[in-house]
C-alpha cells in the first residue's frame, strides 16, 4: 500500500490545490511587496499592484526574478523578515560569481523538512529505516534537507556528509543502511568502490536511494540500481526554493511530484518569457507560497523540463516534472547545434560504458571542436590498439547519430577521470576561457 507523509495534502483534488495556491499567492504577493523594496520596485515598474493579484490566474502579471537579481541584492536585499527572525542560512554550490544565500525562519525550516520527509516516504522510508545522508553538510542544502526529513520520518539518521568513501562503506555495511542519499555521481562511485572491494550488490542492506542535485539519465539510474541492488529515486530542488524536496519521485518513477501546496510551477519560453501550456518543454519557474524569509516570486531556475498533470497511480495529485534535461545556461552550442551533456551520457551508457566521462569544447581556427574522454572498463582494457581505435570510431558514430555533429572520442584507462563526491563537473568549455 502506498504510504504518504501528509496524505490529506499530497492527494488533494486538483481544484482544491489551485484554490489553496490562489489564496496563498494573494497573501504572499502582499508580504513581498510590503517587505522587499527591490521586488516592490520591479512590480511598480511593471505597473502591477498587490490588489491586481486575485489568484493564480494573475500570476503571469508578476515580474520574474533571476539569479542576476539575487547577485544585485546580495546579501540581504531579498530578505522579507527582520534578520533576527531568521535561524539559518544555506548557500549554493556555485563556484563562479557571488553565491546565492537563502535565509530561513524556523517555519521555513519546518516546511522544507516536511517536503524532504515526503520524498523519503515516497521512496518507501519508514521509522524502521537506517538512512545514510552522503550529501555534503554545511552550506549546501543537500545534507541539511535530507537530514531534517529523515528525522521527521523517524529513520535512524547517519549524518555522514560526502566523501571518505571507505568509511562511508564501512558504516553502510556495519550499520545496515537501508536508504542512501547522495548525488547520483557519488552513488555510482560508491557502487564502483564496493565492487572493487569484492562486494556483490546483495551484500549490502540498501533498498532505495534518493539521488539528485545534478542531472542524471535513465541509463545512469539503471546502472546505479544494478550496482547497489536498489530502487533509485530522483529528488529535485534548488537553494533558492529551500533546497531538495521541491519535487520527488514516487514508486511510479514517471517524473517528480512538485509540492504544489508550497510552490507554483510554470514553464516558460526562455527567450520570450511567455508561459507555455502543460506538456511543452521550456524553462521551469517557481513561486514559493509559504516561505517567510526568502520568498521568491516567479524565480527563473534555468532548468529545462516538461510538466504533466496526468493521473499518477500512487494517488498523489501534485503535478509532475520530467527529469530536467539540462539547464538553459549549461546547454552547449557547438557548431550551431544545441547539445546537452545528458544526451552524450545516454549514448555512453547505451553503448556499454560507465558514466565516467569528460566533455571538452574548444574553438580552433574559428571552428568549434568537441572532444569526449571516456573511461574504459577494466574488462575492455585487454583489447589491442586497433581494437580501441575501432571502439572509439563506433562510439563517435553513435554520438553523431544522437547529436548531428561528430565528436573526437578518446578512450582512456580506468580510473583516470576524476571521481566526484558531490556534483560532478563533466564539461570544460575552453571557448569561455579565450573570450
Ligand atoms: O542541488 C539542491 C538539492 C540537493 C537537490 C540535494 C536535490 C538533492 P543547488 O546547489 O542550488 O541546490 O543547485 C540547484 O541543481 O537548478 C538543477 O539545475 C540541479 N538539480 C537539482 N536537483 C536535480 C535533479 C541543490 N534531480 C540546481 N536533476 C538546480 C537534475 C538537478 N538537476
Amino acid at each position: 500500500m502506498e504510504r504518504y507523509f501528509q496524505k490529506d495534502i499530497e492527494t488533494m483534488p486538483v481544484e482544491k490545490i489551485k484554490e489553496l495556491q490562489s489564496e496563498k499567492l494573494v497573501k504572499q504577493v502582499k508580504h513581498v511587496y510590503e517587505n522587499v523594496p527591490y521586488y516592490r520596485n520591479l512590480m511598480d515598474k511593471k505597473g502591477v499592484r498587490p490588489e491586481d493579484i486575485h489568484g493564480i490566474e494573475d500570476l503571469h502579471k508578476l515580474p520574474f526574478i533571476s539569479k542576476s537579481d539575487l547577485r544585485e541584492t546580495y546579501p540581504y536585499g531579498m530578505l522579507a523578515v527582520p534578520l533576527s527572525d531568521c535561524v539559518r542560512i544555506q548557500s549554493t554550490s556555485g563556484t563562479t560569481g557571488k553565491r546565492v544565500i537563502a535565509y530561513y525562519t524556523q517555519h521555513d525550516i519546518e516546511l522544507w523538512e516536511d517536503c524532504c520527509a515526503r520524498a523519503i516516504v515516497a521512496a518507501g522510508g519508514t521509522k524502521e529505516d537506517v538512512l545514510q545522508v552522503a550529501y555534503g553538510y554545511g552550506l549546501f542544502t543537500g545534507g541539511a534537507g535530507l537530514h531534517g526529513g529523515s528525522h521527521k520520518v523517524g529513520c535512524l539518521t547517519l549524518p555522514m556528509s560526502s566523501g571518505n568513501t571507505e568509511r562511508q562503506i564501512q558504516f553502510m555495511l556495519d550499520l545496515k543502511s537501508t536508504i542512501l542519499c547522495c548525488t547520483p555521481s557519488y552513488a555510482a562511485y560508491i557502487g564502483e568502490t564496493l565492487k572493487e572491494q569484492g562486494y556483490k550488490p546483495e551484500d549490502n542492506s540498501l533498498k532505495a536511494g534518493i539521488f539528485g542535485a545534478e542531472p542524471w539519465t535513465e541509463e545512469m539510474r539503471r546502472d546505479i540500481e544494478k550496482a547497489l541492488g536498489i530502487k533509485a529515486y530522483d529528488i529535485y530542488g534548488l537553494t533558492e526554493t529551500s533546497g531538495p524536496g521541491v519535487a520527488f519521485e514516487c514508486k511510479e518513477q514517471k517524473g517528480m511530484h512538485i509540492n504544489e501546496d508550497h510552490f507554483i510551477a510554470e514553464i516558460i519560453d526562455p527567450d520570450t518569457g511567455e508561459v507555455l501550456p502543460e506538456g511543452e518543454k521550456g524553462e521551469l519557474v517557481f513561486t514559493s507560497l509559504d516561505k517567510e524569509a526568502f520568498p521568491l516570486l516567479r524565480y527563473r531556475t534555468r532548468d529545462i523540463c516538461v510538466l504533466s498533470r496526468e493521473k499518477c497511480s500512487c494517488g498523489r495529485t501534485f503535478i509532475r516534472m520530467a527529469k530536467p534535461m539540462g539547464r538553459s545556461d549549461d546547454m552547449l552550442i557547438i557548431r550551431g547545434v544545441n547539445v546537452f551533456p545528458s544526451q552524450i551520457e545516454t549514448v555512453l551508457l547505451n553503448e556499454g560504458y560507465a558514466p565516467n566521462y569528460r566533455i571538452e569544447v574548444d574553438r580552433v581556427n574559428n571552428t568549434d571542436t568537441l572532444d569526449v574522454f571516456v573511461e574504459l572498463l577494466p574488462e575492455q582494457l585487454s583489447d589491442t590498439t586497433e581494437g580501441i581505435v575501432k571502439m572509439e570510431k563506433a562510439l563517435s558514430a553513435a554520438i553523431t547519430t544522437m547529436l548531428g555533429i561528430r565528436p573526437a572520442v578518446h578512450l582512456v584507462p580506468p580510473k583516470t577521470i576524476v571521481r566526484s563526491e558531490g556534483k560532478a563537473v563533466r564539461v570544460i568549455d575552453k571557448r569561455k576561457l579565450h573570450d
